[in-house]
């Protein structure tokens, strides 16, 4: 149903009006995708179209445009009783004006006819191209109309844009309204590994913990996970993009889980790790004290003017003095962070930008260099340790992974951890299990 337009979506379209001079933005709803037969996947508007208005309908085409005193024009599904009955109920191109905000409204059928009118005398077409080739064919097909017609007086579009740089910068950078929403997706998700590590024994199924995590987003009005959840036990902790989910966990094991909720379009991204018996074994107790140790000297680093490189190096750091502590590199420090002695325990960086999706957009590098973080910037800490249960490793060490993650802001003043009611410290997740 329709929601009732914010002077937040139009505060957004206004910075990026004036971010597109001569400009005409054009941006396409996500594609619906078929599950199976008749059946389609839930379906979730894409990021940029929402951002700029609340709209949630498939087969819609947002465009805003400088060359007119009317800049928004929404491109929507027809009313139609007869389907809504099964679908359920439609904005409109009325509801499109009432509820979105739009200065002008077209039903969908009519963007053929409708968009080279709207190309004319603009300069610059901010359109991302190669996403969905088909439907950059009708762009260009309407390019092409309106350049026909330019022996007549009409400028058209001579550039086509990447939207990148204007709708993307501006998504990287939060307000105050997005950052209460990941607030209440931060806290949901926190809540959620609580009850997962309550409610964990020896015997049960990675699936049945799934299940808590999922029952607990649902009733809390999240509408779905920001993706897939990863809850790996045992040798499944140290496979990091795990999703069978289908293991029975035993007495001794390790309980990775990587998982957040998405609360109206914003996600959270939250990794503990925790012993399904409720007690860490001397070994693994060892080693989430190094990966511990390294995360919150990472979190330490995050602040204005900070790089993801340069946080990255500070987990990476005392991932590799545990390492060589535990016994598991042997090498001085320096050599083996030049030979990258680490790579098998630790492979991947340590954050990256979080928002309406999950790897939020945004560049991460600017004229060649690691951008500095600002104030408004979200990111993901999340250094690990994974041991494979075939390395050459004293036994007690085989088959640990050990991953922890939480969901950190940028402030003025240094940081904020928006994940940190969920339990983390040795004692306090011992104490969550119980
Ligand atoms: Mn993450």
């Amino acid at each position: 149903m329709p929601q009732p337009l914010t002077a937040r979506f139009r505060e957004r379209r206004q910075h990026v009006l004036q971010a597109i001079p001569n400009g005409l933005l054009l941006v396409p709803s996500q594609p619906v995708a078929i599950r199976n037969n008749d059946v389609e996947h839930p379906y979730r508007q894409h990021s940029d179209l929402w951002y700029l208005s609340g709209f949630d309908e498939p087969e819609s085409v947002l465009v805003l445009s400088t060359s007119s005193e009317r800049p928004f024009t929404l491109f929507v599904r027809e009313r139609d009783p007869e389907r809504e009955v099964w679908d359920g109920a439609r904005a409109g191109v009325e509801g499109a004006k009432e509820y979105f905000g739009a200065d002008e409204a077209h039903a969908i059928t009519k963007l053929d006819e409708v968009l080279p009118k709207l190309l004319e005398n603009v300069d610059h077409l901010y359109y991302r191209l190669g996403v969905d080739r088909e439907f950059d064919d009708r762009v260009l097909r309407a390019v092409a109309n309106v350049r026909r017609r330019a022996r007549r007086g009409q400028r058209y579009p001579t550039h086509i844009i990447d939207p990148s740089s204007v709708i993307h910068e501006l998504r990287l950078h939060k307000d105050s309204e997005e950052i209460g929403l990941m607030r209440r997706a931060a806290s949901i998700t926190c809540e959620a590994h609580r009850l997962a590590m309550s409610a964990c024994r020896p015997g049960m199924h990675e699936y049945e913990i799934e299940a808590v995590l999922a029952a607990h987003f649902l009733k809390s009005g999240s509408h779905r996970p920001a993706y897939p959840s990863i809850v790996g036990s045992g040798p499944n902790s140290t496979v990091l993009h795990y999703h069978e989910n289908n293991r029975k966990m035993d007495d001794g094991d390790l309980l990775l889980i990587d998982a957040g909720c998405e609360y109206s379009y914003y996600a959270s991204d939250v990794t503990r790790t925790f012993p399904v018996n409720g007690r860490f074994s001397p070994a693994q107790k060892a080693v989430y004290e190094v990966v511990l140790a390294a995360e919150l000297a990472a979190i330490e680093a995050t602040r204005t003017g900070a790089t993801l490189d340069g946080i990255h190096d500070v987990a990476l750091r005392e991932i590799v003095r545990g390492l060589i502590d535990l016994g598991l590199v042997g090498a001085p420090f320096d050599e083996a962070l030049e030979k990258e002695l680490f790579k098998p325990y630790f492979m991947h960086k340590t954050s990256h930008f979080l928002g309406m999706d999950v790897h939020d957009v945004g560049a991460y590098f600017v004229a060649g260099k690691p951008r500095s973080l600002e104030p408004g910037m979200v990111i993901t800490v999340e250094p690990g340790i994974y041991i494979s249960d075939k390395a050459d490793v004293p036994s007690a060490y085989r088959g640990i992974g050990i991953r922890i993650e939480d969901d950190v802001l940028v402030t003025p003043a240094g940081n904020e951890v928006l994940t940190n009611s969920a339990p983390k410290s040795i004692a306090d997740v011992e104490a969550a299990c119980s």
